[in-house]
């Protein structure tokens, strides 16, 4: 069967599914992709990802718990022209517009995540505290290229957490686990932790407060994102020295005030 129609597809989304993902700040989805198209880009993520791994070469045990959470490697589409068409498919696009209520749809940036067998835990934190974004409609598309058992390692969100307003200005830390660990606790947020099956893709917020376990299995726990916002979004001015990183990195021609337009942001619904 050929991996590639089926990319571009509609999955069509309930109208309850839609208002889960708004009051619940995530939502996980099943049969996104079939295992013929996951295995088919999975080798080419995989090659862009270890070929570009920032890891190489230092000492495992200098490193602070962000980077033994994983491997990360950022806009992998711009390396590899079939990275990008898989990081610029028009279903997940299509499920973002619908999930944020917007008509058109950018790419942020994409990401190989790659927690290694002895891969520590990813902290609890936010992941719009590092974007400088004019408002809250981003979401990432989290897409496992095997199934994730739970000692492999799946995200784990706070149910209803994107409302809360809790360690928006935290870096991922140790700090920021404890913290928000806390506040789950103190406000009864509830922890929604799943397994994941090959195929299915989860979304959040870029408000939502999110986490995963260590990896405890023998294999590698591959994952490739994909970050979404409202094709209108614009810039704001920079408020840490993250939001400045991420302008320069993610949207290098947009000036503060402007719609993202840059080369690195295309239009990918519709
Ligand atoms: O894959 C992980 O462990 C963390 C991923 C994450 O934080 C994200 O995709 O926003």
């Amino acid at each position: 069967m050929s991996a590639v129609p089926l990319l571009d597809e509609p999955y069509p989304l309930t109208e309850a599914q839609i208002e889960q993902f708004r009051q619940e700040g995530f939502l996980h989805l099943k049969d996104v992709f079939n295992a013929a198209t996951i295995s088919h880009y999975r080798e080419h993520i995989a090659r862009v990802t270890y070929d570009n791994n920032p890891l190489v070469g230092k000492d495992r045990e200098e490193l602070g718990t962000y980077e033994k959470a994983f491997i990360q490697v950022t806009n992998l589409w711009t390396k590899d022209d079939v990275v990008k068409e898989f990081a610029c498919n028009k279903r997940l696009a299509k499920i973002a517009a619908d999930l944020l209520g917007t008509t058109g749809i950018r790419m942020w940036h994409d990401q190989g995540l790659f927690k290694e067998p002895s891969g520590g835990f990813t902290p609890w934190h936010v992941d719009q505290q590092y974007w400088p974004m004019a408002t809250g409609l981003s979401v990432t598309a989290w897409i496992p290229l095997q199934a994730v058992p739970i000692e492999m390692g799946p995200l784990c969100f706070g149910r209803g957490s994107h409302e809360k307003k809790i360690a928006r200005d935290m870096e991922i830390s140790d700090d920021s686990e404890r913290y928000i660990q806390d506040q789950v606790k103190k406000q009864n947020i509830d922890e929604i932790q799943e397994p994941y099956d090959l195929g299915d893709v989860s979304f959040h917020y870029g408000w939502t407060l999110h986490r995963a376990g260590p990896n405890k299995t023998e294999s590698p726990r591959e994952v490739f994102t994909v970050i979404y916002m409202d094709a209108e979004m614009t810039l704001m001015e920079p408020k840490n020295s993250y939001h400045q990183a991420d302008w320069e990195a993610f949207t290098p021609g947009t000036k503060i005030g402007e719609v993202m337009n840059d080369r690195l942001n295309p239009i990918l619904w519709p």
